[in-house]
């Protein structure tokens, strides 16, 4: 029997895929659509202390395997989420996205999570690049410190961020380091790589920002395993790695898990093909594994050879 099952902190998942935050995740219907399928676990869309509209539409756009979004955080607000996953018996394996705005909203959100009694792992998102006016926050090191120090000094929880993506060696060594200093449970690696444009006949493809938005799908896997394998090696070994970014198969998946991945996010594909993916993808990476003669993803996670 072929083993898919992985770890993050002190939890165990039956395979390794589930929906990177945003996809499939901001409704109750998406939830528990995400929560009848065959993936391992769900994240929430990134949540903020208030509900969002988000950006003026048309905001998402797929071409091709790839995607550019300007959704500007649109979500029904901590509370809902947090009374979701009240209701989910497997709430201690769920990821819980949170955002905040301003830098004061943490601790409001924090202490919501508290109270909630929520047993799960909150994934803090450092990176959205379309909230029009905000930066992404992991790209400014002294925000993402002081954001860090909040949420350890408040939270119990078992905690990881999401990361941009980063394209300097030097920068993996500043925001590893950085990292390093935290009890973080994992990082997740890529966010959308933020602000590109595509165009559409005459005209950009999304209305928000003059048509810049974050790109996803298969453009960005080289960037997103880059990231994946660039943490992995600078990374303390009890910090595991979330991959996300450019997954369409199975062989995707098992190139995620080759540089370091723990556990590897859908975004773009899943929401092109529904949760039917993951069958599909497990299948695929088991073909793979066969391939080269692995039973278990212990064989051959952050084994990449040179050459
Ligand atoms: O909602 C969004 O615009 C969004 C978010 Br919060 C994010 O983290 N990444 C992304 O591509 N879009």
């Amino acid at each position: 029997m072929t083993n898919i099952s992985t770890t993050i902190g002190k939890v165990n998942f039956d395979n390794c895929l589930m929906n990177a935050a945003g996809i499939l995740c901001m409704s109750q219907a998406e939830l528990d659509s995400l929560k009848d399928s065959q993936a391992a676990t769900f994240v929430t869309k990134t949540a903020t202390l208030q509900a969002r509209p988000g950006n003026p539409e048309p905001r998402y756009y797929a071409f091709g395997d790839s995607s550019i979004n300007s959704m500007g955080l649109p979500n029904l607000g901590i509370d809902f989420y947090l009374d979701y996953l009240k209701h989910d018996a497997r709430q201690a394996q769920r990821f819980l996205s949170i955002a905040p705005i301003q830098p004061d909203d943490l601790p409001q959100l924090i202490e919501k999570i508290n109270q909630s009694h929520y047993q799960g792992m909150i994934e803090l998102n450092l990176s959205c690049p379309n909230i029009p006016g905000k930066p992404q926050t992991a790209y400014d090191f002294e925000q993402t410190a002081s954001l860090l120090d909040q949420i350890f000094s408040l939270s119990e929880h078992a905690i990881g961020v999401k990361l941009p993506p980063f394209f300097d060696l030097v920068h993996f060594d500043q925001m590893a380091d950085l990292l390093n200093r935290y009890p973080l449970t994992f990082v997740t690696c890529i966010n959308s790589l933020g602000n590109g444009l595509v165009i559409n006949e005459l005209s950009v493809a999304i209305k928000p920002k003059q048509g810049f938005g974050g790109l996803g799908g298969s453009i960005v896997k080289p960037t997103a395993l880059a990231n994946v394998h660039a943490f992995r090696q600078r990374l303390k070994d009890e910090i595991h790695v979330i991959g996300a970014g450019g997954v369409i198969t199975g062989r995707d998946v098992f190139e995620h898990i080759l540089c370091g991945a723990d556990m590897v996010q859908i975004g773009s594909q899943l929401l092109k093909e529904g949760p039917e993916i993951f069958p599909r993808l497990q299948t695929e990476l088991i073909e793979e594994m066969h391939r080269y003669g692995y039973q278990s993803l212990a064989d051959f996670r952050n084994q990449l050879k040179y050459i």
